[in-house]
């Protein structure tokens, strides 16, 4: 019985150490020393030997299990230490890496420009005026001095949805609804910037949706210099241009009204393919407002003066960036629109 002991012992220890991996070990385990393991079977038969035997192979049977024993517990915690290094090296997180940087979203270009121009005209004194994109009738044209059958209206073909009420065409109805909010007393001094609307086919330089700024000055005494003088201090903070020049036109709200032209900024006036060789280039419409526009806006003509401008949004932006498609404002295309996130 001894021999049959040690050499199952002999046998556990090879097997043992050949083993590959904790399942393995636990399946000798079972088979050796598990209750219907190999020692148990061979224990069994101790009820046959005699009372001098049996301490001696008690003791045997017992040394043969301490080593199996201990064998396994040797295997088991170096199969637990390799598994804890293993994943320490699968889930080390290396902290001098640097970050992921977040995704961050910038103004678009239109809106940037506008708040541009915000802030040149916020310096001057003025504030800013907002109003709603779908208009009456009667703010977008009738109290701007268009009337029904006025020519001028063919000039701007609108989105109507009734025949009251329509896409706004310009940013002026805020300037009549700002006129008759304040009860016929100045002064008033604000620009409207906004989305306005014209039944136009796009191209490269019209889109029938587009942006504008206006601007508007009522008080008593207002004169075409104070005009002048306002929009020279505009171009010169927004383009860097040094002078402008007012150039004699037609609006029904303004009377009299003028094209206004900036000094080339790029050649300072020589003559460069910018300003197309003339040393000037057209920003913006403007003129005085008209006595009859005032009138319907709840001021007194004979009390009150102002003047008024307007620009495209589109056209000082590509001006100032040097775009040449009114088009990219609009299709999103992010490698255009990423030129301008920051600066
Ligand atoms: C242009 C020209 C202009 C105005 C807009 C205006 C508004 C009121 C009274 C008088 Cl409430 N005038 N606005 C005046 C002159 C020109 O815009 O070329 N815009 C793109």
């Amino acid at each position: 019985m001894k021999e049959r002991l040690e050499s199952m012992q002999t046998e556990a220890l090879a097997e043992l150490g050949r083993v590959a991996g904790p399942q393995e070990l636990n399946e000798l385990r079972v088979k050796y020393l598990g209750k219907k393991g190999q020692l148990t079977e061979i224990l069994r038969g101790m009820g046959g030997l005699s009372a001098e035997e049996r301490p001696v192979i008690g003791q045997v049977a017992n040394e043969v299990r301490a080593a199996i024993e201990g064998v396994i517990e040797e295997k088991q915690s170096a199969f637990e230490k390799q598994e804890t290094e293993r994943r320490l090296a699968a889930e080390t997180i290396d902290v001098s890496l640097p970050g992921r940087p977040a995704a961050s979203g910038a103004a678009h270009p239109l809106n940037r420009v506008i708040r541009e121009v915000e802030d040149i005209f916020i310096g001057m004194g003025f504030t800013v005026a907002e109003g709603p994109e779908v208009e009456t009738d009667y703010h977008n044209f009738e109290a701007l001095n268009l009337p029904k059958d006025h020519p001028a209206r063919d000039m701007q073909d609108s989105f109507y949805i009734t025949e009251e009420i329509l896409l706004r065409t310009q940013t002026s109805p805020v300037q009549s609804r700002t006129m008759l909010s304040r009860g016929g007393v100045g002064p008033v001094k604000i620009i409207s910037p906004g989305k306005v609307y014209r039944r136009d086919d796009d191209d490269a330089t019209h889109s029938h949706q587009f942006m504008q700024i206006e601007g508007l000055v009522i008080d008593k005494g207002i004169k075409m210099s104070n005009l002048k003088g306002t929009l020279l201090q505009f171009v010169q903070e927004m383009f860097g241009s040094s002078r402008i020049r007012m150039r004699p036109s037609f609006f029904p709200f303004t009377e009299p009204s003028a094209e206004v032209d900036m000094s080339c900024y790029q050649c300072g006036g020589s003559g460069c393919r910018l300003c197309k060789q003339t040393g000037w280039i057209e920003i913006l419409g403007s003129g005085m407002v008209h006595p009859r526009v005032l009138e319907m806006g709840g001021f007194d003509p004979k009390v009150y003066s102002g003047f008024a401008f307007g620009m495209g949004v589109e056209r000082i932006a590509m001006l100032k960036h040097g775009v040449d498609d009114i088009r990219h404002f609009y299709t999103n295309d992010l490698r255009f629109l990423r030129q301008f996130a920051r600066s």
